[in-house]
């Protein structure tokens, strides 16, 4: 970055307030670990800073009367901006992207802080969008009926932790665990609680949890994925009981055609707390996981360069992946990656 550059982003930067500096730097930080450098040298943080700052004045200021606002449910060929219908415009939008509007139009995608994504099965190099801009994902799972298994744990987790989201862990219906079972149960959990996820038990039934769930969920864009039956909307409708009637409406809507349009798939809470319910995030983790999709959410692997091609960098003497573990790959995403695999 050259000085003259430099005294334009610093005057950028002084124009915002402190809290603006720290969510750009840290979407910066972001977009940095996700994308490879095309010529070996990879971008600084302060030109990636510049370039979405850049990305989002020309969108702002493209031509004709532009407002900007928040994708609450996306169709085939159009979506709900807040509450206004657009024509997508060839867009790739998803449900809580900020995008600009004009003439009922989306002209153009505003910079993502997250984007939860699955790949493109017609294209390994390309992803799908399921959600963007969601601060935390609340994975449920329950104690009993049906019981805790945690490979879908790890399934959610790899997708969430590509996406830049925060990832927190529910243990619903606790009521049906004796006390002395407690304990045994909950020690399937340890490896998430040492790589420091929030782990809440809850019971959606005597609302044990429920108040360190609302402080958990206060203010954020989120997500609640899990197995059918943990209870999810039971959750949500202790934590808000009109909520849960407006999710069960989006649910029973799938597949009605343009009548869906008359809901979102955005839901908002008390302070300013949002949730996300889509056909895609409730498919999310589900299905068969391929080699292929396995290798998509370990790219960090890639760049480890295992000499062997066919490796399943597990036991095999010599094996670069598992030479770099503890260095370029962190001893956690390796565990992961080896949990799902023994499955
Ligand atoms: N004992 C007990 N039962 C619960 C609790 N939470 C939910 N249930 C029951 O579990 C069943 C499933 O709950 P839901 O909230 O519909 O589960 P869900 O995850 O939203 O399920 P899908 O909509 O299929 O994805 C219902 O019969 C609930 O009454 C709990 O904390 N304790
Ligand atoms: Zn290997």
């Amino acid at each position: 970055m050259n000085s003259k550059t430099q005294r334009i982003l610093a005057q950028k930067l002084s124009e915002m307030d402190g809290n603006e500096r720290r969510t750009l730097y840290k979407q910066a930080a972001k977009v940095k670990k996700h994308t490879r450098s095309k010529n070996g040298k990879p971008d600084s943080l302060d030109e990636i800073v510049l370039g979405l700052l850049e990305q989002e004045e020309a969108i702002v200021s493209s031509d004709g009367p532009t407002s900007t606002g928040t994708v609450v449910w996306v169709g085939r060929k159009t979506c709900r901006v807040d509450s206004d219908e657009c024509a997508l415009n060839g867009h790739r939008v998803a449900v809580g992207d900020s995008v600009a509007v004009a003439e009922d139009r989306v002209q153009g995608i505003l910079p993502r802080k997250t984007l939860l994504s699955r790949p493109d099965p017609g294209n390994p190099n390309a992803e799908l969008p399921i959600a963007a801009n969601i601060d935390l994902v609340v994975i449920v799972v329950s104690a009993m009926s049906p019981p805790l298994h945690v490979r879908i744990i790890d399934r959610y987790l790899i997708a969430i932790e590509r996406s830049g989201a925060q990832a927190a862990l529910v243990v619903n219906k606790l009521d049906l665990l004796e006390a002395a079972e407690r304990a045994e149960e909950l020690s399937k959990l340890s490896a998430y609680r040492d790589v420091g996820i929030p782990i809440i038990l809850a019971s959606a039934e005597s609302r044990e949890g429920i108040s360190a769930l609302r402080e958990l969920v206060c203010g954020k864009l989120c997500a609640f994925v899990g197995h059918s039956g943990v209870g999810k909307s039971s959750l949500l409708n202790a934590l808000d009981p009109g909520l849960a009637e407006l999710t069960g409406a989006v649910s029973e809507g799938y597949g009605r055609g343009r009548h869906t349009t008359t809901w979102s798939s955005l839901h908002e809470l008390e302070a300013g707390t949002r949730i996300i319910d889509t056909p895609g995030i409730r498919s999310l983790g589900l299905g068969e996981l391929t080699a292929q999709e396995l290798k998509w959410h370990f790219p960090e692997f890639d760049e480890a360069r295992c000499k062997f091609s066919d490796c399943t960098h597990t036991h095999e003497p010599g094996c670069g992946v598992k030479a770099s573990v503890g260095r370029r790959i962190r001893p956690d995403r390796y565990d992961t990656y080896l949990r799902l695999l023994s499955c």
